[in-house]
């Protein structure tokens, strides 16, 4: 199968946040409390069962460049859906997600789905919790998008966010297209035997 007819999701959010960890722990049930900088791109690719298809996802984590404001439109380029991560101990990471929100409908339009993750909720406290989340909730209802309580560490709440996100792209594409296996933009999208998913590590 080509890389074309893979759907597509970016992971974005501040460096730190815990975008590598969640993809780690998501796909390959491994947690690192020392995890460093990313220095290169991984990519995780996973089939779902979509209405009884076999649709194909491309996970990608970026090599760090967030860290220096340098990801390229590379990146968010063919996207068809986003997980935006912040830090519920660092609430001024959710102040980002709206700018990178901003920036990927600027490169693939307001028809990308995207979900956004409070990572760290096992270290959170409640009172910061009960501070922030009428902020995160009217931005959620603004954009019409879901948020999660998420930990990397624990694995809270990676099946629900990862099982919605894929979900409600193939909801979406077949809302806009009329189906997952049908063209879009030119593209196939194939429908491929399940398999377990798999870790791809260096670049493309
Ligand atoms: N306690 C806790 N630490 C986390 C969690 N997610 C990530 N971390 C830690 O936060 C740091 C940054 O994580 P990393 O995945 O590299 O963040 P990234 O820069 O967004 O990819 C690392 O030390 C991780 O071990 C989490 O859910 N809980
Ligand atoms: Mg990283």
């Amino acid at each position: 199968m080509s890389d074309d007819s893979v759907l597509k999701i970016v992971i974005l959010g501040e460096g730190r946040v815990g975008k590598t960890s969640i993809l780690s722990k998501y796909f390959s049930s491994k947690f690192d409390k020392n995890e460093k900088s990313t220095v290169n791109p991984s990519f995780y690719e996973t089939n779902i069962n979509y209405n009884g298809s076999n649709v194909q996802f491309k996970f990608w984590d970026t090599a760090g460049q967030e860290q220096f404001n340098a990801i390229s439109t590379m990146y968010y380029q063919n996207a068809v859906g986003a997980l935006l991560v912040y830090d519920v101990t660092i609430f001024e990471t959710f102040q980002k997600v709206e700018t990178w929100v901003r920036t990927l409908e600027e490169v693939v339009g307001q028809n990308i789905v995207f979900v956004i993750a409070g990572n760290k909720f096992d270290i959170s406290d409640k009172k910061t919790l009960d501070q922030n989340i009428n902020t995160v909730n009217e931005y959620c209802q603004k954009k019409g998008c879901k948020h999660f309580y998420t930990s990397a560490k624990t694995g809270f709440n990676l099946v629900e966010t990862f099982e919605f996100l894929t979900k409600s792209v193939c909801d979406k594409l077949k809302q806009t297209t009329g189906g997952v296996s049908t063209k879009r933009k030119g593209r196939h999208i194939e429908i491929a035997d399940t398999k377990k998913p798999k870790e791809k590590k260096g670049c493309c």
